[in-house]
C-alpha cells in the first residue's frame, strides 16, 4: 500500500479508468522514461528492430523486436511466442529488472496484483505507422492483464469493445503513460492511429512502446 502510495500519489501522475478492467495510469512511468530508453539500447543493439510480415505476406510499419524469456513475432507461418530471435538464432535479450518491476507495479495500481511478464514487445512507430484494430490473443492464458508502456512520442489509442465492429475510442497516450489492460478489457479490439510528425527529447521522431505480457 506505501508502494501505491509512492507511485500514483506523485505530481502529475493520476489514473483514469477507461474501462472495466481497464486503466490509463497517466504519468506513471514518467520519472524513468529516459531510463528505460537507455536500457534499450543494448536491447535494440543484439536484437534489432525489424519489420515483420503478416501470416498474409504484408510488411507490418511498426518495427518490433523482443527481450524477456518469450517473444512475439510474426512471418508466413502466423503469430507465435518464440523464445529465439529467428534473426540471430540467439534467445531474446534479458528484460532488465527495471522493466519487470514497473510492469508489476503498475498492474498493481491498475487493480492485477501478482503479474510477472515473461514477454516484453518493443514497437517503434514512426510518422504514418500504424497498428490496425487487432486482440491480443496468442497467450496462454488470459487471466493475466497486458501492460504497456508509452516513450517518445505521444500518440492515438484505438480502444474498441469485444466485437470487431463496436467503434473504438480515442486515447491519447504521451510519453510517460502506462496502460493496464486486464480481466472483461482483456480481449478487447484495439489498435494505434497512424503516429503524426513531431519531436520528442527522449526518441526524436519516434515513439517507443513496450507490451509487457505473460505468454506462458
Ligand atoms: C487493450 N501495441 O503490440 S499496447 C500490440 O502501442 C499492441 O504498440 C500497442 O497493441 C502499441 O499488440 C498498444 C496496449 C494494449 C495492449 C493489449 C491490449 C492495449 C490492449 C489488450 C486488450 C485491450
Ligand atoms: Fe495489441
Amino acid at each position: 500500500m506505501a508502494e501505491l502510495l509512492k507511485d500514483t500519489n506523485r505530481p502529475g501522475v493520476y489514473i483514469e479508468r477507461i474501462a472495466e478492467g481497464a486503466a490509463l495510469l497517466k504519468g506513471f512511468a514518467a520519472v524513468e522514461a529516459a531510463a528505460l530508453i537507455a536500457a534499450l539500447d543494448p536491447i535494440i543493439a543484439a536484437a534489432p528492430f525489424r519489420h515483420m510480415l503478416t501470416p498474409g505476406g504484408r510488411r507490418m510499419s511498426v518495427a518490433m523486436t523482443n527481450c524477456g524469456g518469450n517473444g512475439w513475432i510474426t512471418d508466413r507461418s502466423g503469430y507465435r511466442y518464440t523464445p529465439f530471435d529467428p534473426i540471430t538464432q540467439c534467445p531474446w535479450p534479458r528484460m532488465p529488472a527495471a522493466v519487470v518491476n514497473l510492469a508489476a507495479r503498475a498492474a498493481r495500481a491498475g487493480g492485477f496484483p501478482g503479474f510477472t511478464p515473461d514477454a516484453c514487445l518493443i514497437n517503434r512507430y514512426r510518422p504514418g505507422a500504424q497498428l490496425t484494430l487487432h486482440q491480443d490473443k496468442d497467450e496462454r492464458d488470459f487471466s493475466a492483464p497486458i501492460v504497456s508502456v508509452s516513450l517518445g512520442l505521444s500518440a492515438v489509442f484505438l480502444f474498441g469493445g469485444l466485437r470487431r465492429r463496436d467503434r473504438p475510442r480515442r486515447i491519447h497516450m504521451d510519453n510517460g503513460d502506462v496502460a493496464v489492460w486486464g480481466g472483461t478489457a482483456r480481449l478487447a479490439y484495439h489498435g494505434i492511429a497512424p503516429l503524426a510528425d513531431g519531436e520528442h527529447a527522449l526518441t526524436g521522431h519516434c515513439r517507443i512502446n513496450l507490451t509487457l505480457r505473460k505468454a506462458s
